[in-house]
C-alpha cells in the first residue's frame, strides 16, 4: 500500500492524499522508470528493427503500470487517497507521433513484441510536435501545434549521436529511447527515436506553419499529415532519409558491439519496413556496407536478405513515387545505388515496365524497390493480400510468388481491453479465469450465449462505460450526451474512401424522417472523430457537414430528444479509450477493396459492439468468424467495385437521381444548411457527390440506410442483441496482435524465442 508514498515524500515531501494529480503523475513516472530500468535488455544475437515513420503509442502511464503487474495495487493506493489512475493519467500529454492506423499498429506491435519476449526495437523519429492538434471553429477544422514534449514525458536521451550526410551539409542526431515493457515480463525492448540536434522550435510562425526550406532547423519538428494529394515535398524525403540513415548506422554499430563482423550482419539484424516511408533504408544500408569495404554485389545481396516490406494501402495516390530529381537534391550519394538497383531490374525484365524502379517519367517507385530488394512482402488482411496478388502487385507476384504473404493485423489486448475497459476485463476474469490475459482466448464465453445473468452484466458494464464517456465529454468538450441512447460510432481519419459522408447522408435521412413524425423507439447518438489532412479539401468539407448537422439537430427541439450528433474534437488514442468501450454500433463502412484492414473494427468487437460494415479489409475475417447473423453487412463487394473502376462504370448522377437519394444529397445545399454553414464548402461537397464521387458514396447508400435501420430495431431486442455481442467477444481472440506478431516471427523474422 506504500508504493507511491515513498516517491511523493521524496519529490514533494507530501503524502499521496496531499498531492495534486500532476504531482502524482510525476511520482508515478519516476516509479515506473525505476521499475523499468530493472528489466533486462535482450541479449539474443538477432534483433528485429521495426522501421516506421509513425508510432502512435498513446499515453503510457497506465499501460506501463499494467504491464509491470502493478495496476490493481496502484489504483487501490490512489483510490484510498481520493484519486484514481484514470484521473492521474489526465496529467499525461499524449504523444501524437502517428496519423492513424499504421502508426497505432506499430505501437500495438511493439507491445506484443515485448510481451512475446522477442528481441526487437522500433526505429523512428522524435517529432517535436507530432501531428497537429485539431480545434473546431465555426463548424470547421483548424490546426494548431501539439507540444507533447513537456519534460515529464517518457523520452530518455541516450549517448548515441550520428552524422547524416545531405547534399550540401551534414546534420547531427541524438537518439532518444522509450522503454517498451511487455506484459508481466522480465525483459524490455525500446523505441529508438532520433532527433535533430540543430532543430529549432523558434522557426514556427503561427499554427503549424514554418519555413519549409530551413531543413537544418525544421527536420524533426512535425509529422507529415497523411496528405491525400502528394506533392513531392522535399522535407518528407529529408525526414525519411534522416530516419533510415540513423537507423542503419545504429544497426551496424549494435551488431559490431556484439562482436559481429560486417559480413555477418544479416545474422544480427532483420529490418521490417512499415509501408514505404522507410524504404530508403535499402540503398542507404547498401551504401554503408560498401563504405565499410564490402563489394557491391555482396552488399545488395545482404540487404535483400535482411529486409521485409509491409504494404498498408492499395490507394494508387498513396504509393510513394519520388522524382529522381528531388532525390538528387537531397541525397545525391544514393543516386548511383538506386540507379544500379533499377538497372539490374531492367536488365532482367526489360519489357516489363510495370516492375521497374525508375519509370519513364524519372520517378522512383519506393514499393517496387522494396519488393525487388527485400525477401518478403505482406498485406495486412486476407482480402488486402489477395487484391495485391491479383491486381495491384500482380506483376510482382508473378515474378516472386514465394515472397508474398498475409499477416492479418491485430490489436494489443493490454491497452484495448485490460487498460481501456477494466470492468469488462475483471468480469472476464470472474467468468473464465485469468488465463485469457495471457492467451487472449475468450472462446469459452460462447457457451454463456443464452445466460441471462451474463447478458445483464454485460449490459450493465456497457452502461457504466457510456456514463464514463459522458463524464469525459462533459469535461473535455462541454457536451452532454444521453447514456440511455444507442451509441453509434465512426472514429478514424477523415477520408472519402472511409465514407464518413455516407454516414452524414444517413443523418439527413433520419433527421427528415423524425421531422416527418417517425420517432425512433430508442434515442440515437452518432459519434464521429477524426482529423483531416490540412491539404485535403473534401475531407475538410465532410467535417464541416457533420458539425453543421450536429448544430442543426441540437437546435431543433423536435429532433434533439431522439437524435444527437457529436463530433469529437482532436480525436486521438486517449479519446478512443473512452469511446470504444461505450460503443454499441461500430461503423466500418469503407468502399469495398479500399480499406486495407482496419484495426478499430477489432477493438470495437472486443469491447462488445456489433459491426455495421462492408465486405472490406478485416471486416471480411470478422464476418467469417462470427457468422452472418452476428454482423451487419451491406453494400457492393470488392470484385464488383474493382470492375467498376476498370470500366469507369460508376456514374454518381444515376444514383443521385433515385427518389430515395436525391432529397438527402439536396439537403446539403438547402436553405437551413446554408443559413448555418459555409456556403462554399457545402456547394463544393454537393457538386463533388453528384458529379464525381470517386469513392462511390451513393452506390451503397440505400442499402446502408436499410441495414442501419434494421440494426436500430434489433437493438431494442436486448436479449438477442446481447447474444450477438457475446458471440463477437468470444471470437475476438484471433485479432490479438500477439497472434499477428507470432506469425511474422514464424514466417519472416525467425527470432529466437
Ligand atoms: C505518405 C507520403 C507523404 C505524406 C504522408 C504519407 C502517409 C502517411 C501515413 C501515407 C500513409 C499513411 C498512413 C496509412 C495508414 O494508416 N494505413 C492504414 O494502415 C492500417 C494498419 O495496417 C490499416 O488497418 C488501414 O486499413 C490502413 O488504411
Amino acid at each position: 500500500m506504500n508504493l507511491i508514498a515513498s516517491y511523493t515524500k521524496r519529490l514533494f515531501n507530501k503524502e499521496v492524499s496531499e498531492c495534486t494529480n500532476q504531482e502524482l503523475y510525476k511520482a508515478l513516472l519516476d516509479l515506473v522508470r525505476d521499475r523499468s530500468a530493472e528489466l533486462k535488455l535482450h541479449e539474443e544475437k538477432k534483433k528485429l528493427y521495426y522501421f516506421s515513420a509513425e508510432f502512435l503509442i498513446g499515453k503510457l502511464l497506465s499501460n506501463n503500470i499494467l504491464n509491470l503487474g502493478l495496476y490493481d495495487e496502484i489504483d487501490e493506493e490512489l483510490k484510498a487517497a481520493g484519486s484514481s489512475l484514470s484521473l492521474v493519467e489526465e496529467a499525461e500529454h499524449e504523444p501524437s507521433l502517428g496519423n492513424g492506423g499504421l502508426g497505432r499498429l506499430a505501437a500495438c506491435f511493439m507491445d506484443s513484441l515485448s510481451t512475446l519476449k522477442l528481441n526487437a526495437d522500433g526505429v523512428g523519429l522524435s517529432y517535436h510536435f507530432g501531428l497537429f492538434r485539431q480545434v473546431f471553429e465555426n463548424n470547421q477544422q483548424t490546426t494548431i501545434k501539439d507540444a507533447w514534449r513537456t519534460g515529464d514525458d517518457w523520452l530518455v536521451a541516450s549517448e548515441r549521436k550520428y552524422d547524416v550526410p545531405f547534399k550540401n551539409f551534414t546534420l547531427r542526431s541524438t537518439l532518444y529511447d522509450i522503454d517498451v515493457l511487455g506484459y508481466e515480463q522480465t525483459t524490455r525492448n525500446r523505441l529508438r527515436l532520433f532527433d535533430l540536434d540543430s532543430v529549432s522550435e523558434g522557426i514556427i510562425s503561427s499554427g503549424i506553419d514554418f519555413d519549409k526550406t530551413n531543413i537544418k532547423e525544421n527536420l524533426t519538428l512535425f509529422l507529415y499529415p497523411d496528405d491525400s494529394d502528394r506533392n513531392g515535398e522535399l522535407l518528407r524525403i529529408y525526414q525519411q532519409y534522416f530516419m533510415v540513415s540513423n537507423g542503419a548506422q545504429l544497426i551496424i554499430d549494435e551488431a559490431l558491439e556484439k562482436g559481429a563482423t560486417i559480413e555477418e550482419l544479416a545474422d544480427y539484424a532483420v529490418i521490417q519496413i512499415n509501408d514505404t516511408h522507410p524504404a530508403l533504408v535499402i540503398p542507404e544500408m547498401i551504401r554503408l556496407l560498401i563504405e565499410r569495404g564490402m563489394d557491391q554485389d555482396r552488399a545488395i545481396e545482404m540487404v535483400q536478405k535482411m529486409t521485409a516490406f509491409t504494404n498498408h494501402t492499395i490507394l494508387a495516390e498513396a504509393l510513394e513515387k519520388w522524382p529522381l530529381h528531388d532525390l538528387e537534391e537531397v541525397v545525391p550519394h544514393l543516386i548511383p545505388i538506386i540507379k544500379e538497383l533499377d538497372a539490374r531490374v531492367k536488365a532482367s525484365y526489360p519489357d516489363k515496365q510495370s516492375v521497374h524502379i525508375i519509370d519513364e517519367q524519372n520517378r522512383v517507385h519506393m514499393a517496387h524497390m522494396s519488393i525487388h530488394y527485400g525477401f518478403s512482402v505482406n498485406g495486412v488482411a486476407q482480402l488486402h493480400t489477395d487484391i495485391l496478388k491479383e491486381s495491384e502487385l500482380k506483376d510482382f507476384y508473378e515474378l516472386y510468388p514465394e515472397r508474398f504473404n498475409n499477416k492479418t493485423n491485430g490489436i494489443t489486448f493490454r491497452r484495448w481491453v485490460m487498460a481501456a475497459n477494466p470492468e469488462l476485463s475483471r468480469y472476464f476474469d470472474e467468468l473464465l479465469g485469468k488465463e485469457w490475459r495471457n492467451t487472449q482466448d475468450l472462446s469459452a464465453l460462447l457457451s454463456e450465449k443464452t445466460n441471462e445473468a451474463v447478458k445483464s452484466k454485460l449490459a450493465q458494464i456497457k452502461l457504466d462505460n457510456k456514463v464514463a464517456l459522458k463524464k469525459h465529454l462533459e469535461l473535455t468538450q462541454n457536451v452532454t450526451i444521453n447514456e440511455h441512447s444507442i451509441f453509434d460510432i465512426q472514429i478514424k481519419r477523415i477520408h472519402e474512401y472511409k465514407r464518413q459522408q455516407m454516414n452524414a447522408l444517413y443523418i439527413i435521412h433520419k433527421y427528415l424522417d423524425i421531422k416527418a413524425g417517425n420517432i425512433p423507439n430508442t434515442p440515437i447518438t452518432l459519434f464521429f472523430g477524426g482529423k483531416a489532412a490540412p491539404a485535403y479539401t473534401i475531407a475538410q468539407d465532410v467535417i464541416h457537414l457533420i458539425l453543421s448537422l450536429s448544430e442543426l439537430i441540437a437546435k431543433d427541439p423536435e429532433v434533439s430528444p431522439h437524435l444527437q450528433v457529436v463530433m469529437i474534437e482532436n480525436y486521438n488514442v486517449s479519446h478512443a479509450e473512452y469511446l470504444i468501450p461505450a460503443c454499441d454500433i461500430s461503423e466500418q463502412i469503407s468502399l469495398a477493396s479500399k480499406e486495407a484492414s482496419g484495426t478499430g473494427n477489432m477493438k470495437f468487437m472486443l469491447n462488445g459492439a456489433l459491426t455495421l460494415g462492408t465486405m472490406d479489409g478485416a471486416n471480411v475475417e470478422i464476418a467469417e468468424l462470427v457468422d452472418p447473423e452476428n454482423i451487419y453487412i451491406f453494400g457492393k463487394e470488392s470484385d464488383e467495385i474493382i470492375k467498376l473502376y476498370e470500366t469507369a462504370g460508376y456514374v454518381s448522377r444515376e444514383y443521385y437521381e433515385l427518389p430515395a437519394i436525391k432529397p438527402l444529397v439536396d439537403f446539403i445545399v438547402s436553405d437551413e444548411m446554408k443559413a448555418l454553414g459555409n456556403v462554399e464548402r457545402l456547394d463544393r461537397l454537393y457538386n463533388e457527390l453528384i458529379n464525381k464521387d470517386w469513392f462511390m458514396t451513393l452506390i451503397d447508400l440505400e442499402n446502408y440506410i436499410k441495414v442501419k435501420e434494421q440494426m436500430y430495431v434489433d437493438y431494442d431486442d436486448q436479449a438477442l442483441w446481447l447474444e450477438k455481442v457475446i458471440v463477437n467477444i468470444s471470437k475476438a481472440g484471433f485479432f490479438s496482435s500477439d497472434r499477428t506478431i507470432s506469425q511474422y516471427n514464424d514466417d519472416i523474422w525467425h527470432l529466437e524465442q
